[in-house]
């Protein structure tokens, strides 16, 4: 592809039947609210750890999420900066399941706001009715596919009705909060984040941001993927220290 098609296919284009302020992406880039956060080298083991107020810290291991029965569930995914990419298959587990099961016995009653966090320690908070909203999914394949490190292995948390960043890559541990925990992204950051309503931001009303917002989207773009791709030649080069040069 040469520059011109693929600086293209980062812009996104208006289509029918998307929520206010939405445009279409036919690629899923990679992509961040800090593009030049770098993903983690390589994909650890599945587990979540859990903690926070009232609790006694303790982590769900691949052995306790593989008692819940995965679901499959096609959504598509809204990032607050105005693309939408239709269609995403995902494979998970039910957060409103893994809550039941498997957190809810071992919390205290009071928890009422929830932090979602990545291996690369971005952040997410969520009231807990929106956490437990039945198309939450922790995923852990896409289109039938394991996920991969761009798309946030091993195990993503995906919330198909909020903005893209309510859907934490390399999503790992859980934190519980009895009172509405701030917010690392600051103001940027919606606690309901719902798409239908347009909540893209704590404070600035959603119309204005929708052109400033797609602006920035092929830059962020183009910078999401390169540090993508420079963490994985750096992973590459750890995994094989010794190899020669392809000749
Ligand atoms: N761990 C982690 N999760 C994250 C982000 C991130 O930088 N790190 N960015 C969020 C944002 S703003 C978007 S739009 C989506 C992008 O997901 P993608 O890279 O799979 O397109 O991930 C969200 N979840
Ligand atoms: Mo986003």
């Amino acid at each position: 592809m040469n520059w011109v098609a693929s600086l293209r296919s980062t812009w996104p284009r208006r289509a029918p039947g998307l929520p206010p302020g939405q445009r279409r992406l036919d690629i899923f880039p990679r992509f961040s609210d800090n593009p030049l956060l770098r993903p983690p080298l390589s994909v650890g083991p599945a587990r979540i750890e859990v903690r926070g107020e009232g609790i006694t810290p303790f982590t769900l291991t691949a052995n306790d999420l593989a008692r819940i029965g995965p679901r499959e569930q096609t959504s598509d995914f809204h990032c607050v900066t105005t693309w939408t990419h239709r269609q995403v298959r995902w494979t998970g587990l039910p957060m409103t399941a893994v809550w039941k099961q498997l957190i809810a016995p071992r919390c205290p009653d009071r928890a009422a706001y929830v932090v979602a966090i990545g291996a690369d320690e971005f952040r997410a908070v969520y009231t807990l009715d929106d956490l437990l909203d039945p198309d939450v999914l922790v995923a852990s394949a896409m289109h039938g596919e394991p996920l991969e490190i761009r798309h946030g292995a091993p195990l993503r948390l995906v919330s198909p009705s909020q903005y893209g960043y309510k859907s934490v890559k390399h999503f790992c541990a859980l934190e519980i909060h009895f009172t509405e925990p701030s917010s690392t992204l600051g103001p940027k950051e919606h606690l309901r984040a719902r798409v239908a309503l347009e909540e893209r931001h704590s404070r600035i009303p959603a119309r204005l941001l929708r052109w400033p917002y797609r602006l920035l989207v092929p830059l962020t773009i183009t910078v999401a993927e390169r540090t993508g791709r420079m963490a994985s030649g750096e992973a590459q080069a750890r995994r094989r220290p010794k190899a020669p040069e392809a000749g």
